[in-house]
């Protein structure tokens, strides 16, 4: 598919849409020349206690300071919950589905303050309060949106960690974070299966915590879990008890909202501090403008909650807006193929919003399956985590969206706390594998390696001019760190670790990590351009290619593939044909694998760096397995791969 390939907007979702062409040029315009002026007035979105009276306040060089409405006072849940009460007070807020179909809850927004209030006293009641970290690790449960809430009530940090952590990397976390507290469940259900949560965060414990006092267990499954005498607590009874009601704490609006922890190329997991006034505004207007946000939708992201997407499109974003969001919490083809498309029709959601990685599983299943439901209440489809191909673009586009919702594909970082590049739905119309055009007030610059400015059409790194109020504001503990990472490229840039392409229409095609490009004698190829081209052999699932060092080449190419059916013969030769067929003789791989499973993080992020290390058969220190949505495919690799030769 050439770039020249556009999808133009759908009628019908033009002549509906919040935002035109001629207003976002308006914005884009407005932002540009009076940032402060447009920042202060998108400030107005949200319910202050005292109105800000200065946007930005930021600098990108020397020690680098964030700062974005500085002497605004504010409070996040109020913000989510409150200020709604008096004109959708009995709107639902929150529609929970839970894994087997009888198993929904609906919360209107005063049922969901008062569950957060609840919650908030109950933290409260146990001496946590303004500045402390606490730990949510939660499956996808109406409680674990609650205690986001109920710690941005009293000012306390959430830290939420995903429930596939193993003990060690919560350990990890929750000493860098010294939390005071941690929300846990008995168990998680994933499908037929079920996650030990509270064994693996006794076992964390065990491993030496000593600023955490408190454990809070939520009964999920109703297993019964071994409480610790004068730390363990069941949850159930103390939210009982609990007063329906709780003051919320006045924050200024530099004060953090939350950590959350994220993986770089180098190090551990870094905490990334956000801010409670510039992240809610960013939360806020990204969920408008993207979304194209009315009264009456559904929103659905199915990410987790333990995911920088679940913070600001499950929990802050929606929210602030007075939306209705859905909380899934199965998989999406449990009981069978197809449940994902189910909850959709279910609960008429408006909105979906999901990653390349799920929806190319999705493509797996017979096409009969996506078609035998209506789907007809979906208006808009978004992708986030990783660059789409073309090909799951428009598989998406056409047997989910069937042809009539526009898909946004929206580039962003956990250290980004918002969208930065996505098309604009009724303004923008998109191309299969394009972010498109950066979002008003977003100076988007490609630069060389060597750090200079590329102009017009070009490839480089991807980074940002100038800050956004939604910009992360440094690393927990390591603001040196946070300096060096992003801000030692290029001087005044915010370096994103990401490639992009801009073409002739300044449309953005991120090229994937930085690190993950490979210089094949003198050439760059970027994986996923060769993923992309395997990808249009409909034998493959996905792919994942890594570079190996070479001795004449300086880096070959090696290429993981997972066929639809293994037994196909050739489709190792397959693979290679289509890599030399769609980039050059330059890029034939000198290996290809055939593997059940991709290495990926709980984001779907394929761990590329895994398998670098498996193809090298460099199997000692195989690093962090702890990020890894199922650890045991590690071995499987290791034995496609065999022993080196
Ligand atoms: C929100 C999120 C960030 C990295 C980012 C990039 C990749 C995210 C993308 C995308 C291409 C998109 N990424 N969205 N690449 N197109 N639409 O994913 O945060 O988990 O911190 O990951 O994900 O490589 O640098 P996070």
């Amino acid at each position: 598919m050439s770039d020249k390939e556009i999808f133009q907007i759908p009628p019908s979702f033009a002549a509906q849409a919040g935002v035109d062409g001629g207003r976002l040029r308006q914005m884009t315009g407005a932002a540009a020349r009076d940032p402060e002026q447009f920042w202060l007035g998108e400030a107005g979105r949200l319910d202050w206690t005292q109105r800000p009276t200065v946007a930005s306040g930021s600098s990108f060089a020397g020690d680098v300071s964030i700062r974005w409405f500085a002497d605004g006072r504010l409070n996040a849940s109020v913000n989510c919950l409150d200020r709604h009460l008096a004109e959708r007070g009995e709107q639902i807020a929150l529609i929970w589905q839970g894994q087997e179909a009888a198993q929904v809850e609906r919360l209107t927004y005063r049922a969901l303050h008062e569950r957060v209030c609840r919650m908030a006293n109950v933290l409260r009641g146990l001496g946590v309060g303004k500045g402390d970290r606490v730990a949510i690790h939660l499956p996808m449960v109406v409680e674990g949106v609650v205690a986001m809430l109920a710690c941005a009530r009293i000012g306390a940090l959430h830290v939420v960690l995903f429930g596939g952590f193993s003990a060690e990397g919560l350990a990890d976390r929750l000493n860098d974070s010294e939390a005071v507290a941690v929300i846990t469940a008995d168990e998680a259900r994933r499908g037929p299966k079920r996650i030990a949560l509270k064994t693996v965060m006794d076992e964390a414990l065990a491993r030496g915590v000593p600023s955490v006092r408190h454990m809070l267990v939520l009964a999920v499954t109703g297993l019964d879990v071994p409480m610790q005498e004068g730390r363990d607590l069941a949850l159930a009874p103390l939210l009982a008890q609990a007063a329906p009601d709780c003051p919320a704490a006045e924050m200024e609006a530099e004060d953090p909202l939350f950590l959350l922890y994220t993986s770089g190329s180098t190090g551990k997991p870094k905490g990334m501090v956000h801010s409670t006034g510039g992240y809610m505004v960013w939360a806020s207007f990204t969920h408008e403008l993207v979304f194209d946000h009315r009264a009456g939708d559904v929103f659905w992201c199915t990410a987790d909650i333990s995911w920088i997407t679940g913070h600001t499109y499950v929990v802050y974003g929606p929210l602030a807006n007075g939306g209705t969001v859905l909380l899934f919490e199965g998989l999406p083809s449990y009981p069978a193929p197809g449940r994902w498309w189910e909850v959709i029709d279910t609960h008429k959601v408006t909105t979906f919003y999901t990653a390349p990685t799920a929806i190319r599983s999705l493509m797996r299943d017979d096409d009969a399956v996506v078609k035998r439901h209506a789907l007809d209440s979906l208006r808009l489809l978004g992708s986030v985590g990783e660059p789409i191909s073309p090909d799951a673009w428009v598989w998406f586009h056409e047997a989910v969206g069937r042809g009539r919702c526009p898909v946004v594909d929206t580039w962003w970082q956990t250290e980004t706390g918002g969208i930065l590049i996505a098309p604009v739905p009724g303004a923008v119309p998109q191309k299969p594998g394009s972010a498109t055009l950066p979002l008003p007030g977003v100076e988007a610059v490609l630069l060389t390696d060597k750090g200079e400015l590329i102009e017009g059409e070009g490839e480089g790194c991807l980074c940002i001019a100038r800050s956004w109020p939604g910009q992360a504001r440094t690393i927990w503990g390591g603001h040196e760190r946070f300096r060096h990472t992003y801000f030692s490229f290029s001087p005044g840039y915010y370096f994103s670790g990401d490639g992009a392409r801009r073409d002739a229409d300044g449309y953005y095609w991120i090229t994937g990590r930085i690190d993950d490009v490979i210089n094949v004698s003198g050439h760059r190829i970027g994986t996923a351009e060769v993923e992309d081209v395997v990808a249009t052999d409909h034998r493959f699932v996905e792919c994942a290619a890594v570079g190996v060092p070479h001795d004449i080449k300086g880096q070959g190419l090696v290429v993981f593939a997972v066929a639809r059916d293994a037994s196909v013969p050739d489709l190792a030769e397959a693979a290679s044909l289509a890599v030399t067929k769609g980039i050059g003789r330059y890029a034939v791989p000198e290996r290809v694998y055939l593997v059940p499973d991709l290495p990926k993080t709980r984001s779907g992020k394929i761990v590329r760096r895994l398998l670098r290390k498996i193809a090298c058969h460099e199997l000692e220190g195989l690093g962090d397995l702890s990020t890894l949505a199922d650890a045991t495919i590690v071995d499987r690799l290791i034995a496609v791969v065999g022993p080196a030769k």
